[in-house]
């Protein structure tokens, strides 16, 4: 026997084992997804952040408010939304679910804003939402619930329907032990007459995990809002015929088929034939204890259920979520590597316009210098230029001729004297003959000089007559070379009267030439130098603007890549199907 309880104490273990284990590996997702739910949420909200120009990016973006709802309702209960035409019967239902008459019921149009049934272990109490700028209000609920009437259900009283219209939907804080596992929706009915009904019961329809879709027995075939199931996110959908009891018993089973012919069975997962109305006298019928039965599926069963609903939906999304991330990525690496290139070669061109500019700058600079040597050199070019215009033999002659004339002018005077003297030249004679040396040798290089020897020589020869002669003829010629001298006096300056004209001539087109030809080539660099420091700021913005954007590309490639890493990981956890 002892084997036996071994054997059980073993398989004990073991089964204590593999429930640790399981407690373990469920504890330690629990912990790895709220790592990576934040890291996503911390992504999702800096992308937000930012305005982009690329579409994919804005896909991404988009998406930011179903990570916050998906968020939402993975920690959340199960949420059951009721929908159908108005006074089907809805809230009685809900009413039957809660096993107490909470919510209004009315044959007319009665439940006025959505209202949402939630568990409090406090004292119950009720928060409105305003529909404008988003208000809220809490409102402690009275011992008896009046109160719910007044926030929820039309009244005749005009100016409570206007407070109403201001309403977006209400919360209900309850003790209702149901609704300690499941929240419950209730919504105004379609064709109420009230546009404001609907608009409020679309806005909700995405966080459904089960929609309940109220048809009254007697009106079932009624074309109805059919589409919004196609708007629900619900993963489950039940169809409610309700009000069966005002069927005659015996013709209910006929009904029951007819009345699945009349609606879109084909748009459900399941379909319900119950009645809300709790008989007052007699014990409950069949189909308002049917009412119980939805409540212990919709509590075990689709409770368990929307584990899975949610994990499906967070495996799906984060699947369509990885792949708009990796659409952004892609999208954003071309940009990156387009602006890249792009920047590459306006920084090149940045750097060309600013080694052009600074070349011109200092080309110009030199060229200042350059043209005022080039105005030196040019009036330096006079006096080369003198030399040329002057032809040399006319000058050499001129200033010989001059030479010349000044030693004749001095023998002039000293034959004057001598003749004075020349009564008395016997006397003189011993002086002449003293004087005839030097004097001869002045005339050595003199054209005149011959004159002048036949002048001694005559003197030696006392022959004064032939001295006299000899005298005037030497003065003749003096005369005649004063006259080429002066003549070549005039023609040296008329010479350089013209030269002086050249001079002018030359240096007005100088500075012409510095003032037209230079200058204006030196403002056409000066100005092409202040256009390439334009052309650079130009160039520089341009360049900004492409940084700012390669920065930004750089930002979201940072956050799409975080996103894409913590959706990496929570698809481990949530696979998609
Ligand atoms: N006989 C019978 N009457 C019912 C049943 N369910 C609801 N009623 C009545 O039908 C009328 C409308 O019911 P409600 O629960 O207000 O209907 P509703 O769908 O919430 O209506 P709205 O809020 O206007 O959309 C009320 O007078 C209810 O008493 C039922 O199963 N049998
Ligand atoms: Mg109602």
């Amino acid at each position: 026997m002892w084997w036996i309880a071994a054997l059980a104490a073993l398989l004990a273990a073991g089964v204590c084992l593999h429930y640790a284990v399981r407690r373990w590996i469920r504890r330690r997702n629990r912990l790895r997804e709220e790592r990576y739910w934040c890291a996503l949420a911390e992504a999702m909200q800096e992308l937000a952040g930012q305005d982009s120009p690329l579409e994919e990016v804005r896909a991404v973006q988009a998406r930011q408010r179903d990570l916050e709802e998906l968020r939402a309702a993975g920690s959340g209960k199960m949420i059951l939304m009721l929908l159908g035409e108005f006074s089907s019967g809805k809230s009685s239902f809900i009413n039957a679910l809660l096993g107490e008459d909470v919510l209004t019921t009315k044959i007319r149009p009665t439940t006025a804003a959505v209202t949402i049934l939630s568990y409090t272990e406090e004292d119950e109490y009720a928060v409105i939402h305003d529909a404008e700028e988003g208000r809220t209000r809490t409102l402690k609920l009275d011992e008896d619930r009046r109160n719910i009437q007044y926030l929820t259900a039309m009244t005749k009283d005009k100016e409570n329907a206007e407070a109403l219209q201001k309403i977006a939907y209400v919360e209900l804080f309850l003790h209702c032990g149901i609704l300690r596992d499941l929240d419950i929706i209730d919504t105004p009915g379609f064709n109420s007459g009230y546009e404001w009904h609907s608009i409020a019961t679309r806005k909700f329809l995405q966080k459904a995990d089960v929609v309940l879709w109220m048809f009254h027995a007697a009106k079932a075939g009624t074309r109805t809002e059919y589409e919004l199931l196609q708007e629900t996110g619900t993963r489950h959908k039940i169809a409610i015929v309700n009000q069966v009891d005002r069927i005659p018993a015996k013709e209910r089973a006929d009904a029951y088929a007819h009345i699945r012919d009349e609606i879109p069975t084909e748009l459900f997962d399941q379909i319900f034939f119950v009645s809300s109305k709790k008989p007052k006298d007699a014990a409950p019928s069949e189909e308002y204890r049917r009412i119980a039965e939805i409540r212990r599926y919709l509590m075990t069963d689709l409770a368990a259920q929307k584990e899975r609903y949610i994990a499906d939906r967070k495996g799906g999304f984060f699947r369509e979520l990885l792949t708009a991330a990796d659409r952004a990525r892609e999208r954003l690496l071309a940009g990156h590597q387009g602006l890249d290139a792009e920047m590459q070669t306006l920084l090149q061109q940045i750097n060309d316009a600013e080694r052009h500019r600074v070349a011109l700058v200092q080309a110009v600079e030199a060229f200042g210098e350059y043209r005022q040597d080039a105005v030196r050199a040019a009036l330096n070019v006079q006096s080369y230029l003198l030399p040329a215009f002057c032809p040399h033999g006319v000058r050499a002659t001129a200033e010989k001729l001059g030479a010349e004339s000044c030693r004749i002018a001095q023998m002039r005077g000293e034959c004057t004297r001598m003749a004075e003297e020349e009564r008395a030249l016997h006397t003189v004679y011993e002086e002449s003959v003293a004087a005839y040396e030097p004097l001869r040798r002045a005339y050595d290089d003199s054209p005149i000089s011959n004159i002048a020897d036949r002048f001694w020589n005559a003197v030696a020869n006392k022959n004064f007559t032939e001295a006299k002669d000899n005298l005037d003829r030497a003065q003749r010629e003096m005369e005649s070379a004063e006259r080429s001298w002066e003549k070549a006096n005039r023609e040296y300056g008329d010479l350089s009267r013209l030269l002086r004209r050249e001079k002018e001539t030359f240096h007005a087109a100088c500075q012409q030439f510095v003032r037209t030809s230079v200058s204006s080539q030196l403002a056409r660099q000066e100005r092409r130098a202040q256009e390439l420091q334009v052309e650079r700021a130009a160039l520089q913005k341009v360049y900004q603007e492409k940084n700012s954007a390669y920065q930004q590309g750089m930002f979201f490639l940072h956050y799409t890549a975080a996103l894409a890493d913590a959706l990496h990981h929570l698809l481990r956890i949530y696979p998609a199907r």
